[in-house]
């Protein structure tokens, strides 16, 4: 496996777990006070998720949570680009999956792409080639709005373990060096509770590339534990520490400093 990350003027060490802070830009109002709230919200936000130890911090300006409202691409725009242009000296990562918010975000400073589809809109692959930024390619199963419904697999670690080796060879051919790539499951993109936890199971099979892992309060877990979204911060440090046992490289994550402890746990144990 790669020892290292090199995302456009960093270069993360590999030797043990990497934490990537979740920063979400959604205003609540669409007037430019709410619009404002929002942004200064998620530089704080971001700041505190640093100064609790993460390594990178993820921006998303679209929400791609099963069933969420759709967001314009100039929407999109103007949540996520005035947030990256005051977070430029943390290595940041951007959840977007339109090529036009990419090229943005990668001028206003950002240093990782996080697309959760993959690249495979037109032009993207070029553009982050192009860019000399990281990248995470992860696996989702049909789209946001409909994906939760009746997801089927013959084979659910094939068929995620094919595609990410796909699009890793796209990648590869377009240019973009193995250094710069991280591959993701997509726990919940397209996926029944049994699914994700049989990724979880077979995870260090899917890739000899670093592995990022969004296990961090969702739904799997209110189906396991019965608890709402805001009481899953103990269920979300158990599934790091099985997914730190399974060969997790990167943990996506809310609660950064809690996480940060599991790390050390689990280091300690070794
Ligand atoms: C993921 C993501 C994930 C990657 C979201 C949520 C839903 N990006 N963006 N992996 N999940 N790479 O955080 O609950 O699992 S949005």
């Amino acid at each position: 496996m790669a020892r290292k990350l090199i995302a456009g003027r960093f270069e993360l060490a590999l030797e043990r777990p990497l934490v990537m802070g979740v920063v979400n830009v959604t205003p609540d109002s669409f007037s430019d006070g709410g619009r404002f709230l929002g942004v200064q919200e998620a530089i704080t936000q971001a700041r505190r998720l640093a100064e609790d130890g993460a390594d990178l911090i993820d921006i998303g300006g679209e929400s791609t949570r099963p069933g969420a409202a759709p967001v314009s691409e100039d929407e999109e725009l103007r949540r996520v680009i005035p947030v990256l242009e005051r977070i430029s000296d943390l290595c940041v990562s951007v959840d977007t999956r339109r090529p036009r918010v990419m090229q943005e975000a990668l001028k206003a400073g950002a240093s990782m792409i996080n697309d959760v589809d993959a690249l495979t809109a037109p032009g993207a692959i070029e553009l982050v080639a192009k860019a000399g930024c990281a990248v995470c390619l992860m696996h989702k199963k049909g789209e946001p709005a409909t994906m939760q419904r009746d997801p089927h697999y013959d084979d659910v670690v094939l068929e995620v373990k094919r595609f990410l080796n796909q699009r890793v060879e796209a990648a590869r051919n377009a240019g973009i060096a193995a250094e710069r790539i991280v591959v993701d499951p997509g726990f919940g993109f397209g996926k029944t509770a049994q699914h994700n936890l049989t990724l979880l199971r077979h995870l260090s099979e899917l890739s000899a590339l670093p592995i990022l892992v969004g296990l961090s309060r969702k739904s799997t877990l209110g189906k396991i534990t019965g608890r709402p979204v805001g009481e899953r911060l103990a269920g979300s440090l158990a599934m790091a520490l099985l997914a730190l046992q399974a060969g997790a490289t990167i943990l996506r994550v809310h609660d950064v400093k809690e996480t940060r402890d599991v790390i050390a746990v689990w280091e300690a144990s070794r």
